[in-house]
C-alpha cells in the first residue's frame, strides 16, 4: 500500500492488541518496513500512553521468520504447500482419527492472542463445535479461570467480572499484581501507573501485598510481603476482623445478596493471629488493614496472576468479591463495578459467550472438572500420553504456545511428539508448533481490522473503538477467522454450505455491527435513533467515550433468583481444604503447594515475574525488545542475598534450579526486593529447543520456568495451575560433561 503514495498516507489510528491495556496508537508509515508508532493523544481512554512494546508491532509484522504460507513438516524440514492442500490434509487427518478413535481423540488448545483478535473470538466457537470433542483446553486454566468460576458461582455469568473503579477509588488494595510492568490484567486501564499516581495525588492510598517488592510497589503507599500461596488465609482473616468487630456494611447491596450469615460463621475460625505465622504478615497489620479498608470513603480489593494461579486461587477471587461486597464497595463508585460495553458478551447469544457451567464432565485420567466446556490444561499431556479409550491422538493449537506456558512443559513437549496428527494456526515455528504436521499462518494484526470484544468488558471506563486495516494483505493470506471457518466447513461437510456462505457474507464486521446495534448503546430497530452502529464507531477514529462505570445491580445479575451469592456451596466446601492446609502449615508440615512427592529440605518457593519488554513467549523475536546489555541477561533467577549466601551463590553465577519435574540453569540476580525463602523467574523463555525457527529469540534463549512448575500442583476445585510457590532447590550449577 505504501508503495503507491507513501507521503500521502495520513496517520493511521488503531488499538494496540498486544496486552490488555487497549492503548490507542498512531502509526505513520515512514518508509518501506519502517513505521513510527506512538501513543494517540486523542484516544479518549489512553490519552497518548503507550509502553515500549507498541513499537514492536512492526517487528512482528515485518519479521522474516513469520510464516506467510501454510507449511507441512517433511523429513527434510518444512515444505510450503497451498491453502487448499493444507485444508484438505487437516480435515482428512482429523476425520480419520476421530472415526478411528472417537471424537474426543482430537484435542484443542487456544492461547492468549485469541482474546486480542475479534475474528478468532467470533469464529473459533463454531470450529470447536464442529469437532464435537470434550478435550478442549486453553490458556484460561493457566490464567484467569479463578475469576470466571467466582463470577459464575456468585453472579450467574462467567463474564460478570467486577473491575476496580480505579479512577475514583480512595483505597486500592492489590494482591499479586504488577501493573507497572504488566499494564494491568482483568482490568483494562491504559497508563495504569499514571492512574496510580493520580490516585495518590488526590489523597488516595495504594497498598500492595506481594512476595516481591515489585515495580508497582514503588508507586504504592505501602507494601507488605506475603508468603506465596497464602493469600486465602489473609483474605479470610480480613473478613474475620470485619465480622468480628461488626464493621460490615452492605448498604443497598443487602437487598439482593444472600449468604452473609454463612460467611460470618465461616470466617470465625480464621483470626489474624491464627493465620499470621503462615502468611508471614503480622496480625496487627491484618487488623489495621481490615479497619482501614472499611473506613475508607471508597475502597476496592483486586487480585491478579499472583493470586489467581495458586492452590486456592478460585477461593481468593471469591473472597476478594466478598470483601468488596461486605464493605459496601461493590457496584458503587470507587468500588468494584461492572463495565457495560457497547458489544456486550454478557447478553450475547449463549453460543458465542456461554454463561458458564461446571463439572458437566471430567478429564479422563485425573478426573478434573470441566468449566464452560473446557478442561484444565494441566491435564493435556497425560491425556495424550496415557493409553486407553479416549486417549488424545490429534491436537489443534490456535495462537498458543503451551510448551512454554503450561506447567511441566517438557512433558508436554514429549507428549506432542507422540501425536498422530497436530495442526497449529500460528505465525511462527516455535517450541510448540515445531511438533505440528501442518501450520496455518494467519495475517498479522496490522493486516486486519479489530474491535476489542474482551477488554471493553474489563475496562475501567466504557469506551468503543474500531481499528481499521493498515496494510492490505497479500492475495493469498487468510485471517484467523477465515482459517477457522474453512476448517469448520470441511469438518462439517457440504450440508452446511449455506451457513458458510452466510458467514462469509456476514464476517466478523457484520456480526460486530449487529452486536453494537443491539447492545446497550445501540440503535436497535430504530433508524432515527442516535445510538451506536458500526458506522458511527468507525467514524470516530480515536474512539468514543461512553462514560464512567455505573451501578447496574441487581439488573445485570444472571443468577436464577437474581441474587448475588456470597457463599456458593462449591466455595464453602473448599474451606475444608483451606482449613487442612492451614493446619498442615501451622504444624510445619509439607511446604505450601508442594506436590505430594516433594519433601526437600532447604527448598525455596518459586514465583513468576513479568517484564516490560516481553509478552508471554512470543515477542522475543523482536530485536528491539530483546537487545540490551549482554552482561545483564533478563531471564535470571532473582534471590534474596541471604538465601544466596546460604548456598554460596554470587551475583551472576549460574545456578541449577531443581523441582520435582525438572532442572534448569540460570544466572543469579541478587535483590532484597524479594522475600526471603522466595525466588522468581520470568515465564515465556526457553527458546533453545531444536527445530525452532526464531532467529532472534534463539540468540537470547533463557530457560523456561515451566520446565520447573508442576502439573500436579493445582487449585483442586477448578484445575488451574498453581504456579506460585513451586518448591525448588537452588545450588551452584555443576557441569558434568
Ligand atoms: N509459570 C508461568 N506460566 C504462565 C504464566 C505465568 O505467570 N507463570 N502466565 C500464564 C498466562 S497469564 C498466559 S495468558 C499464558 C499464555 O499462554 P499461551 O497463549 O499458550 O502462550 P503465548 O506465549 O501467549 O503464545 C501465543 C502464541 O500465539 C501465536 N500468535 C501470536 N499472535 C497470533 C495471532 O494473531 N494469531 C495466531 N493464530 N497466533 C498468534 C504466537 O506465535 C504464539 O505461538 O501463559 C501462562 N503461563
Ligand atoms: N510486559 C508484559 N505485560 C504483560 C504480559 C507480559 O508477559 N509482559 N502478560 C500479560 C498477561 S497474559 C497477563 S495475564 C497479565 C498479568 O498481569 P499481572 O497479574 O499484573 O502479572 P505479573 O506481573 O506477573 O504480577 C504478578 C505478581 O504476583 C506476585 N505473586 C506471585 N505469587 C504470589 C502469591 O502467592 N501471592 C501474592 N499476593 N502475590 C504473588 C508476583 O511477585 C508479581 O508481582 O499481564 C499482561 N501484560
Ligand atoms: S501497554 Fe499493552 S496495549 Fe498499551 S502499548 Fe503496551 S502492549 Fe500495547
Ligand atoms: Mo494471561
Amino acid at each position: 500500500m505504501f508503495r503507491n503514495a507513501m507521503s500521502k498516507i495520513p496517520p493511521h489510528y488503531r488499538t494496540c492488541t498486544i496486552c490488555e491495556a487497549m492503548c490507542g496508537i498512531e502509526i505513520s508509515v515512514e518508509a518501506e518496513q519502517r513505521l513510527t508508532i506512538r501513543g494517540d493523544k486523542d484516544d479518549p481512554f489512553s490519552q497518548g500512553y503507550v509502553c515500549p512494546k507498541a513499537v514492536a508491532l512492526q517487528d512482528f509484522h515485518f519479521d522474516k521468520d513469520r510464516l506467510r504460507h501454510p507449511v507441512k513438516r517433511i523429513p527434510s524440514g518444512w515444505q510450503q504447500i497451498t491453502w487448499d492442500q493444507a485444508f484438505d490434509e487437516v480435515a482428512k487427518h482429523l476425520k480419520r482419527i476421530q472415526a478411528k478413535y472417537g471424537r474426543n481423540s482430537t484435542a484443542t488448545y487456544l492461547g492468549n492472542p485469541n482474546v486480542h483478535n475479534y475474528g478468532a473470538m467470533l469464529f473459533a466457537p463454531g470450529f470447536l463445535r464442529s469437532l464435537h470433542t470434550r478435550n478442549k483446553f486453553s490458556a484460561t486454566s493457566v490464567d484467569q479461570l479463578a475469576h470466571h468460576l467466582a463470577a459464575y458461582q456468585m453472579f450467574g455469568h462467567q463474564l460478570l467480572l467486577p473491575v476496580p473503579d480505579l479512577d475514583r477509588t480512595s483505597l486500592f488494595l492489590m494482591l499479586g499484581a504488577n501493573p507497572a510492568v504488566s499494564n494491568g490484567s482483568m482490568m483494562t486501564a491504559p497508563g495504569f501507573s499514571h492512574r496510580l499516581q493520580a490516585l495518590r495525588q488526590r489523597g488516595g492510598k495504594v497498598i500492595l501485598i506481594d512476595p516481591r517488592r515489585n515495580e508497582t510497589a514503588k508507586l504504592a503507599n505501602r507494601h507488605l510481603f506475603i508468603r506465596p500461596g497464602t493469600d486465602v488465609f489473609l483474605l479470610l482473616a480480613l473478613l474475620h476482623v470485619l465480622f468480628d468487630e461488626q464493621l460490615t456494611r452492605m448498604d443497598q447491596l443487602a437487598g439482593f445478596t444472600d449468604g452473609v450469615e454463612t460467611m460470618a460463621k465461616l470466617v470465625a475460625e480464621f483470626s489474624p493471629e491464627q493465620v499470621a505465622p503462615v502468611a508471614g504478615i503480622n496480625a496487627d497489620d491484618i487488623r489495621s488493614l481490615a479497619r482501614e479498608f472499611v473506613a475508607a470513603e471508597s475502597a476496592v480489593c483486586y487480585g491478579r496472576i499472583g493470586v489467581s494461579t495458586q492452590e486456592f486461587g478460585a477461593a481468593c477471587q471469591w473472597l476478594i468479591n466478598v470483601l468488596n461486597i461486605v464493605t459496601g464497595n461493590f457496584d458503587r463508585q470507587g468500588g468494584a463495578m461492572f463495565p457495560l460495553p457497547a458489544f456486550d458478551p454478557v447478553t450475547a447469544p449463549e453460543a458465542l459467550a456461554p454463561r458458564g457451567s461446571y463439572g458437566r464432565w471430567h478429564s479422563r485420567v485425573r478426573k478434573l472438572p470441566e468449566f464452560a466446556g473446557e478442561l484444565p490444561v494441566v491435564a493435556l499431556a497425560e491425556e495424550i500420553l496415557m493409553p486407553g479409550e479416549g486417549q488424545v491422538k490429534a491436537l489443534v493449537t490456535l495462537a498458543g504456545n503451551p510448551v512454554l506456558s503450561t506447567p511441566n512443559g517438557r512433558e508436554l513437549d514429549r507428549a506432542l511428539e507422540s501425536l498422530e496428527f497436530m495442526v497449529s494456526i500460528d505465525p511462527y515455528i516455535n517450541e510448540t508448533t515445531r511438533h505440528a504436521h501442518i501450520i496455518l499462518p494467519p495475517t498479522s494484526p496490522l493486516e486486519r481490522e479489530h474491535y476489542d470484544l474482551a477488554f471493553h468488558l474489563l475496562a475501567i471506563r466504557n469506551t468503543a473503538k474500531f481499528s481499521p486495516v493498515l496494510f492490505e494483505r497479500d492475495k493469498e493470506a487468510l485471517h484467523d477467522w477465515e482459517i477457522l471457518l474453512e476448517l469448520q466447513t470441511r469438518m462439517e461437510g457440504r450440508s452446511n454450505l449455506m451457513r458458510t456462505l452466510l458467514h462469509r457474507f456476514f464476517g466478523p464486521e457484520r456480526m460486530l455491527d449487529l452486536g453494537l446495534r443491539f447492545g446497550p448503546y445501540g440503535t436497535k430497530f430504530n433508524p432515527f435513533s442516535k445510538g451506536l452502529t458500526l458506522k458511527k464507531v468507525k467514524a470516530s477514529v480515536h474512539g468514543i467515550d461512553l462514560g464512567p462505570l455505573r451501578p447496574c445491580l441487581p439488573g445485570r445479575l444472571r443468577t436464577e433468583n437474581r441474587l448475588a451469592h456470597l457463599a456458593p456451596d462449591l466455595f464453602v466446601k473448599d474451606i475444608e481444604r483451606v482449613r487442612g492446609s492451614l493446619a498442615a502449615s501451622a504444624f510445619g508440615g509439607r511446604p505450601r503447594n508442594a506436590a505430594p512427592t516433594i519433601q526437600s529440605n532447604g527448598h525455596l518457593l518459586l514465583i513468576g515475574r513479568r517484564q516490560l519488554r516481553s509478552n508471554n513467549s512470543w515477542m522475543h523475536n523482536s530485536q528491539r525488545l530483546v537487545k540490551g546489555n549482554p552482561a545483564k541477561p533478563r531471564c535470571t533467577i532473582v534471590m534474596h542475598p541471604d538465601d544466596a549466601a546460604d548456598r554460596d551463590l554470587r551475583e551472576g553465577q549460574e545456578a541449577q534450579i531443581k523441582s520435582r519435574v525438572g532442572t534448569i540453569i540460570l544466572p543469579v540476580e541478587l535483590s532484597d526486593e524479594i522475600m526471603r525463602g522466595v525466588v522468581s523467574i520470568p515465564h515465556g523463555w526457553g527458546h533453545d529447543r531444536e527445530g525452532n525457527k526464531l532467529t532472534v529469540a534463539q540468540q537470547h534463549p533463557g530457560a523456561s520456568i515451566n520446565d520447573l512448575t508442576d502439573e500436579k500442583s493445582i487449585d483442586a476445585i477448578c484445575g488451574t495451575a498453581a504456579f506460585n510457590g513451586t518448591p525448588v532447590t537452588v545450588e551452584a550449577a555443576r557441569y558434568t560433561d
